[in-house]
């Protein structure tokens, strides 16, 4: 095949961003137009090829995203959508273990990433955002195809309302029974905060429970959602409490469906949890 007229400029433009044709330390290329030779397309379409190849390699390089998390901590939540994101668009993450019961979210290290001292911490090209709310918004935006918020604005609200109350009313009752000398003095008022915060963490299930039997199969209908992982959690954390995960049977019975989905289980078997947490 005689070689076709070629745009020399685009040509000489295209090849020299591509590392495998020009050493990016050496200085710019400068051509003579007698020095241009004309090329077959096939060769152009190659070096084309492998500059979108490096340019998107470059891009993966440039958009890291690291995920400090506690096992069984509420950062599981990311860690889930983390998980289902890998699976849908292949963008992978890299897990950074904070051992909480070490106390290790209150090193200088952490602290000058998160001076909050809590997890998760979501790390992308180094800049921390904390907040689980925030996390989560900004994983469903950046990868909409993992589907792990609805897209219609109005389900979408109405997801972010059930998140919301999760986030702001559940979690913080269990904090209560986790923490109960953050919030009063001495032995005996503490067992009372711990008391009624198990009340109305048990009240919060039993709402829960009402949804997870509506579940088809999941809270929000038929795709993985970031509220499907905090359900999990909480009835871990239940089982903690002294909850027995037998009297919420419609809710176990979710639970347990939603271990055995695959980013739920990958990111269960990172942590080293399972469902068997209750004690009496
Ligand atoms: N409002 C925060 C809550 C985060 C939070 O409470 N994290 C807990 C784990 S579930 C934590 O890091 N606790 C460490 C500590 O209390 O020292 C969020 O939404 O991210």
């Amino acid at each position: 095949m005689a070689d076709a007229p070629l745009n020399w400029i685009a040509m000489i433009d295209c090849l020299s961003r591509t590392r495998r044709f020009v050493d990016p330390a050496s200085r710019p290329v400068s051509f003579a137009a007698s020095e241009v030779r004309i090329v077959r397309p096939a060769v152009i379409i190659r070096a084309c090829g492998s500059l979108s190849r490096w340019r998107s390699k470059q891009q993966r390089r440039h958009s890291m995203m690291e995920l400090y998390y506690g096992a069984g901590a509420c950062s599981f939540v990311p860690h889930v959508g983390l998980e289902a994101i890998k699976a849908a668009t292949g963008e992978g993450f890299e897990p950074r273990a904070i051992k909480l019961h070490k106390g290790e979210q209150h090193s200088p290290e952490y602290l000058a990433l998160n001076p909050l001292g809590l997890v998760p911490l979501l790390v992308v090209d180094g800049k921390p955002l904390s907040q689980i709310l925030a996390i989560c918004d900004y994983l469903d935006r950046r990868y909409p195809q993992a589907g792990l918020l609805p897209a219609d604005p109005w389900q979408r609200a109405q997801a972010m309302s059930t998140f919301a109350w999760m986030n702001n009313t559940v979690h913080p009752t269990f904090t209560h029974i986790f923490r109960p000398g953050n919030f009063a003095e001495g032995e005996a008022a503490q067992t009372e905060v711990k008391r009624l915060a198990t009340e109305k963490f048990r009240g919060h299930l039993e709402r829960i429970q009402v949804m997870a039997e509506k579940a088809a199969p999941f809270l929000l209908g038929d795709k993985l959602s970031f509220v499907d992982a905090y359900a999990l959690v909480f009835l871990r954390w239940g089982g903690l409490a002294g909850i027995d995960p037998a009297s919420l049977p419609g809710y176990r019975a979710y639970v347990e469906r939603l271990a055995a989905v695959p980013p739920v289980a990958a990111a269960m078997a990172r942590e080293g949890i399972n469902l068997e947490t209750y004690r009496k």
